[in-house]
């Protein structure tokens, strides 16, 4: 993130906690699906402003600014506190929340400490909990965050390697850390259905993130075309417009009820028409 313009920098840096405090920031979530049993198997927790100066912030431009201070950590506790409480109405329907932490949060944190803690303040199981984190944060972890995953592993809480395909890097990470999920990034899948080169790429990922035994999320599913190409590769689940977009929680409740119906697409249509 390069040009951030500056005055929506100095905007975020002198308005970011009192916002929290105002409630003026809020999580959508957006569902995760199974594949092979078209049933919501999670969701992900994504950072949502809207400010009276400059209507609604980009997610990325808010955590870029909050990272170059100790905001970076509020906002991050925040960030795990809001998404486990809000969880913990949604249980036992869904499963699990994602939550992506940033580099910044995760180099400096006693992320063992904080996230029991906000576990058990919310009456959150760890295994509830899933992590996620770009592919250009765990490239080269410094040895006292490996030593944290490998703790919250341990914890039972699972980590996804976010954006996959997006770091232009080598892929012995892969082994060194103790992930548990790769997301697909979703610039991969856009073509896939349109470009035979593409969908060959796409198939080699799969088949990579299989050979390491991790679990598959595809993001950015679009298109029906998309889904179907989905199924077929057997990847295991997917995210994305066409299944359900990030909405806030009380919509997401009317989402859970509803998806006791069999048909994903069904869902998803009905949800729009129903919901304002
Ligand atoms: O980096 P990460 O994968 O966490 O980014 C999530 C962002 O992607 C969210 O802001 C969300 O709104 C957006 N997103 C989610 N699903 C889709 C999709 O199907 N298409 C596109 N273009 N963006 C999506
Ligand atoms: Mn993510």
């Amino acid at each position: 993130m390069n040009d951030i313009p500056p005055s929506a920098t100095a905007f975020i840096q002198e308005n970011l906690l009192s916002a929290m405090q105002a409630n003026q920031l809020c999580l959508y979530y957006q569902p995760q699906f199974s594949l092979a049993e078209q049933k919501i198997t999670g969701i992900e927790a994504l950072l949502r402003w809207h400010s009276q100066g400059f209507g609604w912030l980009d997610p990325q431009l808010v955590v870029a600014v909050a990272e170059q201070s100790e905001l970076i950590v509020r906002l991050s506790e925040w960030t795990l506190r809001r998404a486990l409480q809000d969880f913990s109405r949604l249980q036992p329907w869904i499963k699990r929340v994602s939550v992506n932490l940033s580099v910044g949060y995760l180099q400096q944190a006693p992320l063992v400490t904080v996230l029991q803690k906000h576990l058990n303040e919310a009456g959150v199981a760890p295994h509830c909990l899933d992590l996620e984190i770009t592919e250009t944060v765990v490239l080269e972890p410094a040895p006292l965050l490996l030593s944290s995953l490998r703790q919250l592993r341990h914890m039972g809480i699972s980590l996804s390697v976010d954006d996959f395909g997006t770091g232009y890097c080598g892929l012995s990470y892969l082994k060194k850390l103790p992930l548990n999920t790769v997301k697909i990034d979703r610039s991969f899948l856009r073509d896939a259905t349109s470009r035979a080169r593409d969908a060959l790429l796409y198939h080699d990922i799969l088949q990579l993130a299989r050979n390491l035994d991790l679990r598959i999320i595809a993001e950015g599913v679009e298109t029906e075309a998309q889904l179907e190409f989905l199924k077929l590769t057997h990847c295991h689940e997917a995210q994305g417009y066409l299944l359900g977009r990030p909405m806030p929680l009380a919509k997401l409740q009317h989402f859970t009820r509803a998806i006791q119906q069999p048909d994903i697409l069904a869902v998803a249509e009905d949800i729009d028409f129903l919901l304002p």
